[in-house]
């Protein structure tokens, strides 16, 4: 197996940690041996055909077997044994088994994330045991991890687990990925603990989903549950950026594509082609779940027998299915269910020499599986929900060089790259009959070609080619997470600011006011968002330093501005953005005026701020800005968007731009930004220091205008063109600091280097220092 170039690149320096609930290998006990076997199942699959190596590569999960079931001795053993493989067990004990995974993950979360809400449970005890499991798992990678650990967690068993991480190894590098569908947001909510789900996977750096339709579902929970707003697929996170995007699994192609020359498959495929000479075969592959969709599958099946006679004797339906979670009651009924139906189907249609159905409850090997996908006529994939389904993929890649039809769910993920497939609704008995018909009666020349159209996607982005692509944009999200290209400012950094600064003889500080300079506050009007005595002494400070330009620029209105920081020094103040100035004591306002448009703009607010509790509006000389601060998350965003829309459709584009903040919407003149009046301040003097210093996107338009020399700093982690960056106010605050009083030299260092040597002889001798 080939590990893909950037692959390897990356793993040169990083270890891979990969985490799942379950290992790749399973142990059981037999007599009283232990037994060590691969697992089945997609993510198995998956993982395991990526082709990296044990010493790069650590498995962390449960090896699935209880660890009350083991001996100390027995438990040392497994762990010496995986460990050559590879592999660390997280031990589970019996009640974490029952709560955690078929609680918790299998009761709760899995029915829930594929929209069966009757058979969701809902118990506080499986909610602790799912906790308390992903703290286990979380004790276990802080052994493993360093600065170089690359964490890959997969799926639902373990949500709360990038979080937990995050809190303890704040610098991580944290991959998740879910493998089921992630519900739309009015499904999701019904899950007491949602928001705790959600805000552990925004510990994660990038959150992986098979189709943009979860990543949707996603972003939107994120929003309206835990009010955290995306663009793009990116959020910042109290400066920490993380991104959700989709990846959809592949399989291992060439593993599938080539397994028809194997001489065992072969074997295979001969026996079953004499056995089923005379008969249309019809394949369904699944672990046994209700997901699946099996026992509407059955259904069809039944009724195409019951309506169509032509059929009998002629088609073969195959069933199989891996046994799964069967300790969980409703797994249990549903194997019953289905083992009813099939013995009901044969009991009224078979003959002598024909069963319409064969069923098998058991892992069927490789090579007999790839013989039995060759063999099938039409691969019946009907799942109710299906984050993305292998089996329609490894059924299209069995046939590459052949024929055989698809008939795939309208609701599998694999929908989206399979469109030559027969769809079907899969609720819908009726349709998956008429798809069976169409598919037995379908011109082998169009089986061929819809083959392989599908074989050229699939073959392309195969499994390995997604676990590539999940890692090197983890690596990307981190390299743009610590502003690649830009500077964190450290104290190295802080001094040339302060050398510059004292040589310079005419200086210009530019610093934006909320967000900057004090903190942003959840209620824009608070009263802790006027300047503290602390920032008051610092702006005198700055201000009475001879040649020092101080402006403070806001989006805030002239007459606050100057209440608050007027009476500072020589400070100058910028307003609304640019459209009031305040230069050596004077204000004077911008001659543009959008009272005209107020007229049109204010009621449009107004109407809207009626039925939306929370909100205000402000009015300014020169724009008009809508305030969501206070109104619940989900009820901000659907005004939010209804507000943009009407906006949009109603204000004189050419004349006006519409703003989108935090959490304000402000509509202001094209002409009017913090940008020009910059542009005209440094175009009437000759500063030899610029510093300036924001937090938002209107910054962004100082940055733009200002030459080369200049220090642009942007506080916190969002994209910039600024050259540097601080984390937050406290780092402002420091750095302004800084600039006019040096750093005070530590203890030992202002020791006198004698009083120092009567330390250090001290400390050899153990005798205590008298001074
Ligand atoms: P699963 O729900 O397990 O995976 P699927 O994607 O179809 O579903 O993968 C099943 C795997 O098990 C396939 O590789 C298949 O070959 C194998 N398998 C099924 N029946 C078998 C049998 N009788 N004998 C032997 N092998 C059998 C979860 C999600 C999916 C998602 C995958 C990968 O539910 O939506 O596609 O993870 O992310």
């Amino acid at each position: 197996m080939h590990i893909l170039p950037v692959m390897k690149d990356i793993l040169n320096d990083k270890n891979l940690i990969i985490v799942s609930n379950r290992l790749p290998v399973t142990v059981s006990k037999e007599n009283g041996e232990l037994v060590y076997t691969s697992s089945s199942g997609g993510l198995a699959v998956a993982m395991s055909s990526l082709g990296i190596s044990n010493e790069k590569m650590t498995w962390v999960g449960w090896p699935g077997i209880a660890s009350d079931e083991l001996s100390k001795s027995e438990r040392l053993q497994i762990t010496t044994k995986l460990s050559a493989m590879g592999c660390l067990p997280v031990f589970l004990s019996s009640a974490q088994i029952d709560k955690f995974y078929s609680g918790y993950a299998n009761d709760t979360i899995w029915p829930l994330f594929h929209y069966f809400q009757s058979y969701t449970q809902h118990n506080a005890d499986y909610w602790l045991s799912y906790k308390n499991v992903n703290e286990l798992f979380r004790d276990e990678i802080e052994k493993l991890s360093d600065q170089n650990s690359l964490i890959w967690i997969h799926d639902y068993h373990l949500m709360l687990l990038p979080k937990m991480l995050r809190t303890i190894m704040p610098n991580s590098t944290i991959g998740f990925f879910l493998h089921i569908p992630f519900p739309s947001y009015e499904v999701f909510r019904q899950l007491p603990n949602g928001d705790q789900l959600l805000n552990g996977l925004l510990g994660a750096d990038l959150v992986g989903f098979h189709i943009y339709d979860y990543v949707r579902h996603f972003l939107s929970s994120v929003m309206r549950s835990v009010g955290h707003d995306s663009k793009y697929g990116v959020l910042h996170l109290s400066g920490r950026m993380v991104k959700a995007d989709a990846f959809p699994i592949g399989i291992d192609y060439d593993r599938f594509a080539s397994a028809k020359k194997n001489k065992v498959t072969k074997k295979y495929q001969k026996e079953l082609s004499k056995h089923y000479k005379d008969q249309k075969i019809i394949l369904s592959v699944d672990r046994l779940d209700y997901s699946k969709g099996i026992i509407k599958r059955l259904e069809a099946f039944e009724q195409l027998l019951e309506s169509n006679k032509k059929y009998h004797k002629k088609i073969t339906m195959i069933v199989l299915a891996v046994p799964s979670r069967s300790d969980v009651d409703t797994y249990k009924e549903l194997r019953k269910t289905i083992e009813l139906a099939v013995s009901r189907i044969n009991g009224l249609y078979s003959t002598v020499n024909w069963t319409p159905i064969n069923y098998q409850y058991r892992n069927t090997p490789f090579n007999e599986l790839v013989a039995l996908y060759k063999l099938a006529d039409v691969a019946l994939v009907t799942p109710l929900r299906d984050g993305m389904n292998l089996v329609a993929k490894e059924y299209v890649a069995a046939n590459s060089s052949d024929t055989g039809v698809l008939v795939l769910s309208e609701m599998a993920g694999a929908i989206d790259e399979l469109h030559e497939a027969i769809k079907v609704n899969p609720n819908d008995v009726d349709s998956i009959g008429q798809a069976i018909i169409a598919a037995l009666s379908m011109p082998k020349k169009e089986q061929k070609k819809r083959l392989k159209i599908m074989n050229a996607r699939i073959s392309e982005y195969t499994v390995q080619k997604w676990g590539n692509d999940f890692i090197e944009q983890l690596v990307e999200v981190k390299a743009l997470q610590i502003h690649k290209g830009k500077s964190l400012i450290d104290d190295n950094i802080t001094n040339d600011f302060r050398e510059d600064f004292k040589r310079s003889k005419k200086r210009l500080l530019l610093l934006d006011y909320d967000g900057t300079l004090v903190r942003l506050q959840s209620d824009y009007e608070s009263a802790k968002v006027k300047p503290s005595k602390q920032l008051s002494g610092l702006l005198t400070k700055l201000t009475n330093r001879k040649g020092t330009d101080v402006f403070v620029i806001s989006g805030r209105p002239h007459k606050i501005l100057n209440k608050w920081l007027g009476k500072i020094g020589t400070i100058n103040l910028v307003a609304e953005h640019g459209a009031w100035v305040k230069i050596l004591g004077k204000w004077t306002k911008s001659p543009i005026s959008i009272d005209s448009h107020k007229k049109i703009i204010i009621p449009i607010l107004e109407k809207i701020t009626a039925r939306t509790p929370g909100a205000d509006i402000e009015v300014k000389t020169m724009s008009v800005v809508w305030h969501y601060r206070k109104v619940p998350t989900e009820l901000a965003y659907i005004r939010k968007m209804s507000l943009l829309r009407e906006l949009n459709e109603t204000i004189d584009h050419s004349k006006l731009s519409i703003h989108q903040g935090s959490k304000i919407i402000e509509v202001k003149p094209r002409e009017i930004n913090k940008g020009k009046i910059i542009k005209k301040i440094i175009d009437e003097n000759d500063y030899d220091f610029i510093m300036c210093i924001g937090d938002d996107y209107t910054d962004e338009d100082m940055f733009s205008v200002l030459p080369q020399h200049a220090n642009t700093v942007r506080v916190g982690h969002e994209p910039t063109t600024a050259k540097y960056w601080v984390k937050d106010v406290d780092g402002v605050l420091k750095l302004l600091n800084r600039l006019i009083i040096p750093k005070k030299p530590n203890v030992i260092d202002a020791i006198k280097p004698t009083v120092k040597k009567g330390i250090k002889k001290a400390a050899k001798t153990g005798k205590k220092l008298i001074k």
